[in-house]
């Protein structure tokens, strides 16, 4: 079992997609380990996303993540990190295969709906980053045995 940090952005907040999307996650077999919806700040976004701050997207990156409320998650399974990054798509919605997410519902390099972390390593920062320890919760799953064999 594998954790990993998912970001609705504020454009889907604003498009009114997180249940959409949060939805794939549940039906490919992952699990919600933890959810809340925030304001970020702009300290949060720049220490989210401090590995770009020296490009020149960066200041319009922190004025998009900090734009409206996102929602936050840590989601659960076999793999989740690549498996989440598979289901997201290409950073740019324009080569996002159908399919993924992005590819499925954004057209932009920036406005791409979802975040999910690109490592084990880049989970574990993020997750602790985002999350008290608190508000994870692991607990049984009525019919995990039929999801995945443990
Ligand atoms: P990822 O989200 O697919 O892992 P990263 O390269 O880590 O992509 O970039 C972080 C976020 O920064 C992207 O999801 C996107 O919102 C934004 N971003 C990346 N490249 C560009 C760009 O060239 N222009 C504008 N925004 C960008």
């Amino acid at each position: 079992m594998q954790r990993t940090l998912v970001i609705f952005k504020p454009d889907c907040v604003q498009r009114r997609l997180v249940g959409q999307i949060l939805q794939r996650f549940e039906a490919k077999g992952l699990r919600i380990a933890a959810l809340k919806m925030i304001q970020v700040s702009k300290e949060l976004g720049e220490q989210h996303y401090a590995e770009h701050k020296e490009r020149p997207f960066f200041p319009g990156l922190i004025r998009f993540i900090t734009g409206g409320p996102v929602v936050v998650a840590v989601i659960a399974g076999p793999e989740a990190v690549a498996v989440v990054r598979g289901m997201m798509g290409k950073t740019s919605g324009i080569e996002a295969a159908p399919g993924t997410i992005r590819g499925d519902f954004s057209v932009s390099k920036q406005n791409n709906l979802i975040h999910g972390s690109d490592s084990p390593e880049s989970a574990a920062r993020e997750i602790a980053l985002w999350f008290q320890p608190e508000e994870i919760l692991d607990y049984d799953l009525a019919g995990q045995d039929w999801v995945a064999e443990s």
